[in-house]
């Protein structure tokens, strides 16, 4: 029978204080996963462990910025002592700063690429070793559209996801014989925090024009909510997926695939 327990295993999810970590990290709870996560605000954390307890999950939150290679370090020690070894990284914390690139001053372009390609690599290095000596491992990384397009005001973003896309084949390429699989997930338009921007209702009440248009531009003909990705993730996190390595399994509802309506 194909195996997609997670019993006996411990998870670290990376941002996960709501959103699509959050909904990722109660998946693979639901799975079995012992689970642990980070954030660097402490409000956000007070209302995260919250909300996992009222799903019923023990979560083990950090305060924690990705970004901080000693901090990583600390939190992914103490999660072995008080956990056990990490066997499923998912590196889901992330930012965007959308801005036109001639007009994006280098700092911020500096920390999208820090936090959303600089961090999965400090994360995943921070639980390679263990996954080497127990010889398994999963590290999902979280990629995105912008792993293969473009668009107007997302260039650190773009950057940042397409080179997360080629971390995610390399460390496969690296460590695949110490039977660790890296995969990724590309999230189409989702509907959270992070794009909530791009849903506001107009002044006059009608809706944004780019909330019109990922609509027309996805088959699903739907944004995609934060529980579309909790199947994925746990197929990735489980052995069913242990020949699947350096993959990018997009969850868009199909925008990939199509090239858009006729204009009427
Ligand atoms: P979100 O609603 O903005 O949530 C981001 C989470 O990451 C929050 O918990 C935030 O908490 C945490 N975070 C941000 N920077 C961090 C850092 N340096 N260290 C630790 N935690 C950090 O984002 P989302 O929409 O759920 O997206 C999650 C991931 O999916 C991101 O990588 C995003 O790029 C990607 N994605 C999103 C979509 C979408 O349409 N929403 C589509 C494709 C890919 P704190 O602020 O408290 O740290
Ligand atoms: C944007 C959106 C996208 C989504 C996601 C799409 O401004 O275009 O925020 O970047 O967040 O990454 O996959």
């Amino acid at each position: 029978m194909v195996n997609f327990s997670l019993e006996g295993k411990v998870a670290l999810v990376t941002g996960a204080a709501y959103g699509i970590g959050f909904a990722m990290a109660k998946a693979l709870a639901e799975a079995g996963a012992k689970i642990a996560f980070n954030c660097r605000s402490q409000a956000n954390m007070d209302k995260a462990l919250a909300d996992y307890k009222a799903e019923g999950i023990e979560a083990k939150g950090y305060i924690c910025d990705a970004t901080d290679e000693a901090g990583v370090k600390a939190m992914v020690e103490d999660i072995e002592k008080t956990l056990g070894p990490v066997d499923i990284l998912v590196n889901n914390a992330g930012i965007i700063k959308r801005v036109p690139m001639h007009e994006m001053p280098s700092e911020e372009f500096r920390q999208v690429i820090d936090i959303d390609l600089v961090a999965p690599y400090i994360c995943a290095k921070a639980v390679l070793p263990s996954m080497m000596e127990r010889r398994h491992g999963k590290i999902i990384n979280i990629c995105s559209m912008m792993s293969e397009l473009g668009r107007e005001t997302v260039s650190a973003y773009a950057a940042a996801k397409g080179g997360l896309k080629m971390l995610t084949r390399n460390i496969a390429s690296e460590y695949g014989e110490y039977n660790i699989q890296c995969n990724g997930i590309g999230p189409g338009y989702i509907a959270t925090p992070q794009t909530a921007p791009l849903r506001e209702r107009q002044p006059d009440g009608s809706r944004h024009p780019f909330d019109s248009f990922i609509v027309a531009k996805t088959p699903a003909a739907r944004w995609g909510t934060p529980e579309d990705l909790m199947g994925p993730v746990v197929f990735l996190a489980s052995e069913a997926s242990d020949f699947i390595n350096g993959h990018v399994l997009y969850v868009d509802g199909g925008i990939l695939a199509y090239i858009g309506k006729q204009p009427k």
